[in-house]
């Protein structure tokens, strides 16, 4: 058996250039934990782009970052700047993320951007091709790269290809908009085994294949002229063990050991014990329901005035994509509502909200989890929502309140957090009073299951999953056969 190629956009490494030298440093992100047990030692290669456009390397440093990235099993895509600005900030953030979110006025549908996405799927293709042997599996992962299995495919007609979307896929009559609907869907085609989080993004595609290009789709499979393809859902999950190890060292380390993070928070527990804290924590996302969840917050405030000083929230919003102009208008939108929102109801002794725009440390992140009373997940759309899993995992002693988003993918699989409507402002501030008092021991229970889950089906095992079945191939169905 040959070995296993993973194509993603961005590297599991980031790349730092110091006097000199240069650091191939291991990203922390969740794919790239989860790939671990796929990615491991000489047996695999990670191809993407290192995250430095050809303008920003040193040509005196490119065989040094080549090597750096070889020692972490990694091979390098070079894109230069105006690749980067129509293929990723072009197509992929301003036509698919939108589209595949259901923002469906945000998705821009220019010429330029989809010929730049197409020439750099090409380019990835490419380096499939240069970098593996017929006998290699390869996985595709997300949006950016939709066209690259067909691409491969054309070159290497027996190599096995696995494609796994991060995202939704939208139903047929948001996705039957884009003009390039029918190229899109031929390129995932290309490969043996397309992985969706859940059932329904799976039943979305499979609509989408069988109305465009006429398909014949048989419960997850659809028959091509020559060949077979399965489609599945595989619910991503977390690297469960580290985010319950981590909380429990956070738990036992004493005082000099404290993050500043930590200290701020035990002060405010001294001075306010009964003052609960909501979290939430986003990519400053649209499609993650922000601005959306401010505006209930301030709702809530008035429907409960009594819980005024008795709650705070605490909004961590990591900076995203800052250059497409959408998230420059809700950057300043959430500014204005929390500034707002803080300017009404602050006290002497209280601010509402504590907002933090930028991207924490991960022991900063656990400080954020473990000291929170609930946690409020609002997107609008997600495909699966890492966050709500997080959460769960840091609670050690089973305590804390999920309230969660029906439209996250992860809503699915936790039918025991407080499931909500981020659009209805009513039922979200009654959760929320629901959730202030829930009696200990229901939350207990609530997250008894909801761990239980979570640690059984953590990343590994689905990396695992979707590697099994990406490698049973199915055989010519008898549907086929009869044509
Ligand atoms: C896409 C899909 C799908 C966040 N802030 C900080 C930080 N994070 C980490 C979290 C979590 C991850 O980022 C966010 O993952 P999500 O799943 O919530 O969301 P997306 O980034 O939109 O991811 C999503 C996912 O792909 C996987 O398929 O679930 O639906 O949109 O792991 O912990 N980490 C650190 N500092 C921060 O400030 N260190």
């Amino acid at each position: 058996m040959g070995k296993t190629i993973i194509i993603s956009n961005r590297l599991p490494v980031q790349l730092q250039i110091n006097n000199g030298g240069i650091d191939a440093v291991p990203s922390v992100g969740g794919l790239a934990t989860g790939m671990k047990s796929v990615h491991s030692g000489g047996e695999s290669l990670w191809i993407g782009w290192s995250g430095l456009t050809d303008e920003d390397i040193p040509p005196e440093l490119e065989n040094d970052i080549d090597k750096a990235l070889k020692k972490n099993g990694c091979s390098k895509v070079r894109l230069n700047a105006q690749e980067i600005d129509g293929f990723y900030f072009g197509f992929s953030n301003r036509t698919v993320w939108p589209l595949f979110h259901y923002f469906l006025e945000y998705s821009e549908f220019e010429l330029d951007f989809w010929n730049t996405y197409k020439s750099v799927n090409q380019k990835f293709a490419d380096a499939i091709i240069e970098n593996s042997g017929e006998d290699d599996t390869i996985w595709v992962h997300d949006y950016q790269l939709m066209l690259v299995p067909q691409m491969v495919r054309e070159k290497r007609p027996n190599t096995t290809i696995g494609f796994f979307l991060h995202i939704p896929f939208p139903s047929y009559e948001i996705f039957r908009t884009l003009p390039w609907r029918e190229e899109i869907l031929e390129g995932l085609l290309g490969s043996d085994l397309i992985g969706f989080h859940t059932y329904d993004y799976e039943r979305h595609f499979l609509s989408s294949v069988r109305r465009l290009l006429g398909l014949e789709v048989s419960f997850n499979e659809i028959f091509m002229e020559n060949r077979v393809i399965k489609v599945d859902s595989f619910p991503m999950g977390i690297d469960y063990k580290k985010f319950k190890n981590a909380a429990k060292s956070h738990q036992q380390n004493n005082e000099g050991e404290q993050s500043d993070l930590q200290k701020r928070l035990d002060s405010h527990k001294a001075s306010a014990p009964d003052t609960k804290l909501i979290l939430s924590i986003d990519r400053l996302d649209y499609s993650k329901g922000i601005a959306k969840r401010l505006n209930a917050f301030e709702y809530f405030l008035n429907k409960y005035p009594e819980y005024k000083e008795k709650v705070r929230l605490i909004i961590l919003a990591v900076p995203s994509r800052s250059n497409v102009p959408q998230y420059q208008l809700l950057k300043r939108e959430i500014d204005e509502l929390v500034g707002r929102i803080n300017g009404e109801f602050s006290t002497v002794n209280w601010t509402p909200i504590w907002y933090f725009y930028r991207s924490m440390p991960f022991e900063n992140l656990i400080d954020l989890y473990t000291n929170s009373d609930i946690a409020w997940l609002t997107p609008l759309r997600d495909g699966m929502n890492l966050v709500a899993k997080e959460y769960i995992a840091t609670r050690t002693d089973k305590t804390g309140v999920l309230i969660l988003s029906e439209m996250a993918g992860s809503a699915y699989e936790m039918n025991e957090a407080l499931l909500i409507n981020p659009n209805n402002f009513e039922e979200q501030a009654d959760t929320l009073q629901k959730a202030i008092n829930m009696p200990v021991e229901e939350q207990k229970s609530r997250n008894t299951f909801l761990q239980n889950r979570l640690e059984r089906y953590n990343v590994e095992v689905w990396a695992n999953e979707f590697m099994n079945a990406l490698n049973q191939k199915p055989e010519l169905g008898h549907a086929f056969i009869s044509q």
